[in-house]
């Protein structure tokens, strides 16, 4: 038998890439028999409870805090005075402008409060429940002042401050001209030229990442070391940030995320309580505990979206889109946190969405109000751009009389055009948006549901139909460095990875990522059982601990495959290329004559001359069995820094029924096809869709965090603010087209906030596609059956 009809006969191993393996780490994440931070008991641990401000807007006058001090357990109470030297400000990472304002934040407020819910004092305490009594001991004076609650009036001339001493509510005006940056022609001559114009005010309600697991931190002094526990996206970035901010030496400072509950981008932030937890702990040279209520959750933690979008796009009679300008007032609430600047910035490069056309620009405002501040939430920019231009295609189709699909046809980027640099200065790398939208259209049934449609317009049925397009791309996997460094100042994108085969064939891998949700342990373990032939049940990955994995960027932007995974591959590669020294070394053969198959080297042409990658792990640890000048182990580290971000892309599309007498809308179908590249495993990729979707879908439907007159969030709890469950949602038909990213070993593009992105617009154009012939042309999200019922009976948008 020659060395070549020996291989054909060896059977090819089966790939894990691609299997719907269910995830590793669900039955611990599943029955909470893990190591949620609040589980953590540590002796002698004292607990915190914060006293937080009622009013929105205000001078500390005042705080009595004796009564507290007094109250049983209680070991100390902190205000925002006691620790005015040490607390530094919260950081914020992304100065969008050179000349950015930010007004600085206290951990614990000190001389005003800008928000309700800001912390003006810590209880330090023996138990959870003595803390929290104590909290209504503490007396505070303030000297209220007015509160600057809508962005519009906060830019109006003469306008109420949020910060006194700042000259205006403005902390940035951010501006990308295609023009000016050489991507695309004049904008302003581009509209003066046009033959049809539409313009629209779009609002982005504020939500919030409504997270199951509430964020909870435990810090333990050891000496002058420290070891902080947080149930964060980022303990890599939390950890330098701490470090900043607090004086306390990096390399004294561990962080680490345990098992972290979903974070939606709600745990990418340095918060308050995880300073104040670590000056309290240092101050006090004892362990300490925070976790906070569900109600502390909803008014504390950062909220999402929030903008206001004045939308113009200029076209020709038959449909050709000329220019987009882009108006955007974002909500910065009262501070800036870690990436808030940036959120809405990132939008800049995504609001023409997956369209050619010559002229382009958009102008931002960040704008600070009495509020809790906002900053990511799942998808964090690019939903609220997708949204602006799938609507405004909509709106623009109605101008025209134009289907609203042959309108997107006419002008995205065919398949054979891709790469594609866009207007907005982009390079996608891969796609085709027509296979796509042909296969939801046949998901979904697309012609029986118009056909349906008509039927119930001609018969004046009360419930109407409606069908909502919504075709998107997305800039995703953050990364790359360069980009990213010339859009703020430092930030970088890579991501660590190292791959150990230990000594009885075992492999650990250790990843910079730190997933809370998304079942990396499983997807990096399917990458490496590939790469390295091992069994997927003999590989561990570890994560989230900077002392275990000390170099890492950590998990948002749908960032964690195609940057992190990478570099696990890339780390296997290396792997693989030693053992093959050793291989080649034991069998006593050229490395070239080496064949590696099935986790096994084998000599070409002389069968029976293998050895296992296992069999090499032991051999080069017990017996020492490797080339001269090798080090005695089999194991590699690798970063990967990609140079382009990862475009997926996908058509959602929705039919939605309208009552239009009682206003209630209902999704009857909702079918899409998303392209997310090579897919690691299609059960994570799905359940990542779904999650997005209703996300998406949520903010369509359910959700709006309400504020009051004075500035009280009225929506403080899961009976106002309404996350749908699985009962509220339909059943989504998904289905996906691959084309290979070529920007990482995997051809992966990220999945974690597509279904996000893709869905808000599809659902609110199909509800406006079910009334529109009843007069109404626009329905404030989210589409309760309150405003659809007044946009239908008493005009406007319902809001
Ligand atoms: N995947 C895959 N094949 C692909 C793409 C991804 O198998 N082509 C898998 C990955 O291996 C990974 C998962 O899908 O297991 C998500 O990967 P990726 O798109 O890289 O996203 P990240 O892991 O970086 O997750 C971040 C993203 C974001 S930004 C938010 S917000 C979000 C999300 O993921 N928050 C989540 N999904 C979440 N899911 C849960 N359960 N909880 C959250 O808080």
């Amino acid at each position: 038998m020659t060395a070549v009809e020996d291989r054909a006969t060896t059977e090819a191993p089966e790939r894990e890439v691609g299997k719907a393996r269910r995830r590793k780490e669900d039955a611990r994440l599943i029955t909470g028999r893990t190591t949620w931070t609040d589980n953590m008991v540590l002796p002698g641990m004292l607990h915190l409870a914060v006293v937080r401000s009622p009013v929105a807007h205000g001078k500390i006058t005042g705080i009595d805090v004796s009564a507290a001090q007094e109250a049983p357990g209680v070991i100390a109470v902190l205000t925002g005075r006691d620790v005015a030297d040490e607390q530094g400000s919260i950081p914020c990472a992304w100065p969008v402008t050179p000349d950015m304002v930010n007004p600085g934040h206290p951990s614990i407020a000190v001389d005003e409060v800008n928000h309700v819910g800001e912390a003006v004092a810590v209880i330090v305490a023996r138990s959870k429940a003595a803390a929290q009594d104590a909290v209504e001991l503490v007396d505070v004076d303030y000297d209220v002042l007015p509160a600057v609650l809508d962005m519009e009036e906060a830019v109006a001339d003469g306008a109420q401050l949020t910060h006194d001493h700042l000259e205006s509510n403005r902390s940035y005006h951010f501006v990308f001209d295609g023009g000016e940056a050489g991507t695309g022609a004049d904008t302003d001559q581009a509209f003066a030229d046009a033959e049809v114009v539409v313009s629209r005010r779009f609002v982005q309600q504020r939500l919030i990442p409504a997270f199951m697991e509430p964020r909870s931190v435990v810090v333990q002094p050891q000496g002058d070391n420290y070891t902080l526990w947080s149930s964060t996206q980022v303990p890599h970035i939390l950890r330098i940030m701490l470090a900043m901010v607090t004086g306390v030496p990096e390399h004294k400072l561990r962080v680490v995320a345990p098992d972290v509950g979903g974070g939606f981008g709600g745990k990418l932030q340095v918060t308050p309580e995880e300073v104040i937890s670590l000056l309290v702990a240092r101050r006090l040279g004892k362990p300490v505990k925070w976790t906070e209520t569900r109600s502390e959750s909803l008014m504390t933690a950062h909220h999402g979206r929030d903008q206001i979008q004045y939308i113009d796009i200029a076209a020709d009679r038959e449909g050709n889109v000329k220019g987009l300008r882009c108006r955007i007032l974002a909500d910065m609430g009262a501070y800036l946190r870690l990436v808030s600047p940036g959120v809405p910035v990132l939008g800049a490069f995504m609001f023409n969405g997956i369209y050619k056309f010559p002229a382009y620009r958009f102008e931002c405002d960040g704008i600070f109000t009495n509020k809790v501040p906002t900053d990511a939430y799942r998808g964090a920019g690019r939903p609220e751009a997708t949204f602006a231009i799938e609507r405004i295609m909509d709106e623009l189709a109605v101008e025209l009389d134009m289907d609203p699909l042959e309108l997107r046809r006419k002008n995205w980027i065919r398949a054979e055009e891709f790469p594609f640099t866009s207007v907005a200065g982009m390079t996608y790398d891969s796609g085709d948006y027509e296979t796509a939208t042909q296969k939801a259209l046949e998901l979904i049934g697309y012609d029986e549901l118009r056909a349906e449609q008509r039927r119930r317009r001609e018969s004046n049925d009360p419930v109407q139909l409606g069908i909502g397009v919504s075709t998107f791309t997305e800039m995703c996997g953050l990364a790359p460095s360069r980009v990213l460094g010339s859009l703020s100042y430092g930030a970088g994108g890579w991501e660590h990875a190292s791959v150990r085969m230990l000594p009885t064939g075992k492999v650990e891998v250790v990843s910079g990522a730190t997933p809370h949700g998304q079942g990396h342990e499983t997807a990096w373990s399917q990458l490496v059982a590939d790469r390295l032939g091992v069994p997927f049940e003999d590989i561990e990955v570890l994560h989230g601990d900077t002392a275990v994995s000390p170099r890492g960027l950590d998990t948002y932007g749908s960032r964690s495959l195609v940057v992190g995974g990478a570099a696990v591959v890339n780390a296997a590669e290396k792997v693989v290329a030693k053992a093959r020294r050793v291989a080649a070394h034991v069998l006593e053969a050229s490395e070239d004559d080496l064949d590696f198959s099935g986790g096994k080297f084998s000599v070409r042409g002389t069968p029976g001359s293998e050895l296992s990658i296992q069999e090499i792990a032991l051999a080069t640890f017990a017996a020492h069995n490797f080339p001269e000048g090798m080090e005695p182990s089999i194991d590699a580290d690798a970063t990967f820094d990609p140079e382009n971000f990862s475009f997926p892309h996908g058509t959602h599309i929705c039919a939605m029924e309208v009552d239009t007498e009682t206003g209630m809308a209902k999704i009857r179908k909702y079918a899409c096809v998303d392209d997310v590249g090579t897919i690691v495993n299609p059960l994570i990729v799905e359940g990542q869709i779904h999650g997005g979707l209703a996300q998406g879908i949520a903010q369509a439907m359910f959700e709006e965090a309400v504020y009051d007159a004075d500035g009280n969030l009225t929506t403080g709890s899961f009976v106002d603010y309404l996350v749908p469950s699985a009962a509220d949602l339909p059943h989504f038909d998904t289905d996906n087209t691959v084309h290979e990213a070529p920007g990482n070993p995997i051809g992966a593009k990220g999945v974690g906030e597509a279904g996000t992105i893709a869905s808000t617009p599809a659902v609110v154009n199909a509800a406006l596609d079910a009334v529109r012939h009843l007069g109404v042309s626009d329905i404030r999200m989210p589409l309760t059956p309150e405003r659809v019922w007044r946009a239908l009976h008493q005009g406007g948008d319902g809001g």
